[in-house]
C-alpha cells in the first residue's frame, strides 16, 4: 500500500474533494495543512502550480489538480466511484466538469468586495442550480448524483453545496428552495461523513473567517460570537 500524504490549505474546496474520496475508499492518509500565504519550500518543489491539493505518493511523486487526484484514485482504490457503464461514466465526468463553473457562482458571492458585485454573482446561482436540478431529475433518484450509489460526481459537488449553505446562514440567499431536488441532494451530501474535514462548526467558522480576511461585502452580516452571559 502507497503512503498517501495529501497537502492542504484547511479551507481549499478543491482539497476537500480529493480528501472526501480517500475518506469514501477507506484510505489511510497524512493530511497536512500549509498556510497560502506562507507556503513553505519543500511544498513549493512539489506543486507545479504551487496550489493545493497536492498527493504526494510515496514521498516520490506528486499528484495535483483535484480532478486528475480522484480519477487516479478510483482507478486504484476500490471501491469504484465512477459507474460501470461507459455512457453513465461519460454522463458523470461532464458534470465533474461543469464544477468549476458551478462553484464560481457560489464562492463568486461569497468573496464579492462590493454589494454591485455580489448581486451580480448571486444572479447566477439559480443559473447552475437550475442546470444541476434538470441534470438531477433526468438521474432519478437520490440521494445521490446517480441515486443508491455514491460517486465522485457527488465528492466534486459536497464543498461548493456545503458553502451556498454556509453563506445562506450568513446572508439568506432563498435560492436552493426553489430546486427540491438540488436541496435533497445537496442536504443528503452534507449529512455524509465523509464531506467533512473538520467538525463542522468549527469549519463553518473557518469559513466565517476567510470572508473577514477577504474583507468581503458579505461578511458585514456577520454575527460576532455570542459571550455567555455571567
Ligand atoms: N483546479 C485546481 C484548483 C486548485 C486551487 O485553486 N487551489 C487553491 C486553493 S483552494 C490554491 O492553491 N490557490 C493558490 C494559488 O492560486 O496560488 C484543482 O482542482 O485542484
Amino acid at each position: 500500500m502507497a503512503k498517501y500524504l495529501l497537502v492542504s490549505f484547511k479551507t481549499c474546496p478543491w482539497v476537500q474533494r480529493a480528501a472526501i474520496v480517500l475518506r469514501e475508499k477507506k484510505i489511510e492518509f497524512e493530511f497536512r495543512h500549509i498556510e497560502p500565504d506562507n507556503r513553505p519550500d519543500w511544498f513549493l518543489a512539489i506543486s507545479p502550480h504551487k496550489k493545493v491539493p497536492v498527493l504526494r505518493l510515496d514521498d516520490r511523486v506528486s499528484l495535483f489538480e483535484s480532478s486528475a487526484i480522484v480519477e487516479f484514485l478510483d482507478e486504484t482504490i476500490a471501491p469504484r466511484l465512477h459507474p460501470a457503464d461507459p455512457v453513465a461514466r461519460a454522463i458523470n465526468r461532464a458534470w465533474t466538469d461543469y464544477v468549476p463553473t458551478f462553484s464560481q457562482a457560489v464562492t463568486g458571492s461569497g468573496y464579492a468586495a462590493t454589494e454591485v458585485d455580489f448581486a451580480k454573482a448571486v444572479e447566477q446561482i439559480p443559473v447552475a442550480f437550475d442546470r444541476l436540478e434538470k441534470a438531477l431529475e433526468k438521474q432519478g433518484a437520490g440521494p445521490f448524483f446517480n441515486g443508491a450509489a455514491y460517486s465522485l460526481v457527488d465528492a466534486a459537488y459536497a464543498p461548493f453545496l456545503q458553502r451556498y449553505f454556509y453563506l445562506d446562514r450568513v446572508k439568506p440567499l432563498g435560492v436552493i428552495e426553489k430546486f427540491p431536488r438540488l436541496k435533497a441532494w445537496a442536504e443528503a451530501l452534507v449529512a455524509r461523513p465523509s464531506t467533512h474535514s473538520f467538525p463542522p462548526a468549527e469549519f463553518e467558522a473557518m469559513y466565517r473567517e476567510g470572508l473577514r480576511r477577504r474583507k468581503s461585502w458579505v461578511s458585514q452580516f456577520i454575527e460576532a460570537p455570542r459571550v455567555a452571559a455571567e
